[in-house]
């Protein structure tokens, strides 16, 4: 899974990125600093299950602490866009190809309004970060739109125009940006567009359809950053009315990743997405972060429950994407795998997934070889119908 942090230039892109993998990535108060894409690893955050078997789990990939089970996800920082990028304006959009093989995207804003369209400084409150929310909509679409006119005509001279041939032309052709047959049908269905021959689309038709392809394809939650400047929270409470069809998030990066580097460093201990954090050296604190702590304490944990920057991942993953955590076991009893590792893996799955599609999430010779599954919580076989829940512990039996 692929999860691409996207938006304007200089409202924190790098800085939650940053704050979620703890990779060394630049990040400075001018526009267009990150040019070439960022890859990293961040942690979706679950409660575990050991404690509820009173055991200690040892995870092959992520990690574990204080009960909450990390469990990879790959993400992708990009270069900021500004309005007019797919004119070539900033850095243009030509970036945007890096993120082809997103599943979703955080869409990060200033929601403080201290950066204008530009990606400049400007004093809180004087720019209006709607404005983001719709130019950076429109880039997309562009996006898309330019994508399906470069293939527009090859499709319609090779297709034969028969529904089917027209509905596997449009996914081989956008085949690179994860889009399949089932989105296609849903987006020419919406617009009423399945039995018209692609040939006699008009510009609008193409037009609604690349966007519509583009909102089922690359979805989007909005990370409202910035949280921490003051007049922010009266912005984030007019933005979230005016775009009820998103969810948007109230963050501070630079909080959460100012905790995140006193967590490595062991000056304080501090859980990811949680309320609160423990000073653990406090003779080793300089003043200055003395007064740091104080100020994320008061002004955005206090207020807001957390800095929010994982529950923007948590969202992405869990809300948007529809997945949930399954655990895989190979040993029932001692919910190991063969190497005695306890609750070694965690899996990803769709929601309304069933235990093959998890054997096949496995290993494709695991769901060729798929038997049964049993449910390690009440040691039942499962029917093949069965539904997995979040968080079931699973061993699959092969012939
Ligand atoms: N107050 C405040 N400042 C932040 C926050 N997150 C980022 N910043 C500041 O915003 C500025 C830009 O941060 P970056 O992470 O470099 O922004 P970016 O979006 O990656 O920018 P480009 O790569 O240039 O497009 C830096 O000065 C950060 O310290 C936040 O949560 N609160
Ligand atoms: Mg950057």
């Amino acid at each position: 899974m692929l999860v691409g942090v996207i938006g304007k230039t200089n409202i924190g892109k790098s800085t939650l990125f940053k704050a979620l993998t703890l990779a060394d990535v630049e990040i400075s108060n001018r526009p267009f600093v990150t040019i070439k894409p960022n890859h990293g690893t961040g942690y979706i955050k679950i409660k575990c299950v050991d404690s509820d078997f009173k055991i200690k789990c040892d995870p092959k990939h992520g990690y574990c602490e204080h009960g909450f089970r990390f469990v990879p996800v790959e993400l992708l920082d990009v270069a900021g866009l500004v309005p007019g990028a797919h004119e070539g304006k900033g850095l243009g959009n030509q970036f945007l190809d890096d993120l082809r093989q997103a599943d979703a995207f955080i869409h990060v804003i200033d929601i403080s309004g201290s950066t204008n369209d530009q990606g400049e400084t400007v004093p809180p409150g004087s720019y209006d970060p709607a404005n983001d929310i719709k130019f950076f909509e429109h880039e997309l679409d562009m996006w898309y739109y330019s994508i399906f006119q470069k293939i527009w005509k090859k499709f319609t001279y090779q297709t034969n125009q028969e529904k089917e041939d027209m509905v596997k032309a449009i996914v081989k052709q956008f085949s690179g940006l994860k889009v399949d047959e089932d989105d296609v049908k849903r987006a020419l269905k919406k617009l009423n567009l399945q039995s018209k021959k692609l040939i006699g689309w008009s510009e609008k038709e193409l037009k609604n359809f690349a966007i519509e392809l583009r909102k089922s394809t690359k979805q989007m939650i909005i990370a409202a950053n910035k949280i921490d400047v003051k007049g922010a929270y009266e912005n984030f409470e007019r933005i979230k009315k005016e775009f009820s069809q998103y969810t948007i998030i109230p963050c501070s990066a630079e909080c959460e990743l100012a905790l995140r580097e006193a967590s490595r460093t062991k000056l304080i201990d501090y859980v990811p997405g949680e309320k609160g954090f423990r000073i653990l050296q406090e003779d080793k604190l300089t003043e200055k972060q003395k007064r740091a702590l104080e100020f994320i304490k008061n002004n955005v944990l206090e207020k807001y429950n957390t800095t929010g920057v994982q529950d923007v991942l948590n969202k992405a993953v869990f809300e948007l994407l529809n997945y949930i955590a399954v655990y895989p076991v190979e040993n029932e009893s001692r919910l190991t795998d063969s190497r005695n590792n306890v609750l070694p893996d965690v899996i990803l799955v769709l929601k309304g997934s069933k235990p093959i599609d998890l054997a096949y999430k496995i290993h494709t010779d695991i769901g060729n070889k798929f038997n049964c599954a049993i449910d390690i919580r009440t040691k039942k076989r499962l029917g093949k119908d069965y539904i997995l829940k979040n968080k079931d512990i699973i061993k699959i039996n092969t012939s």
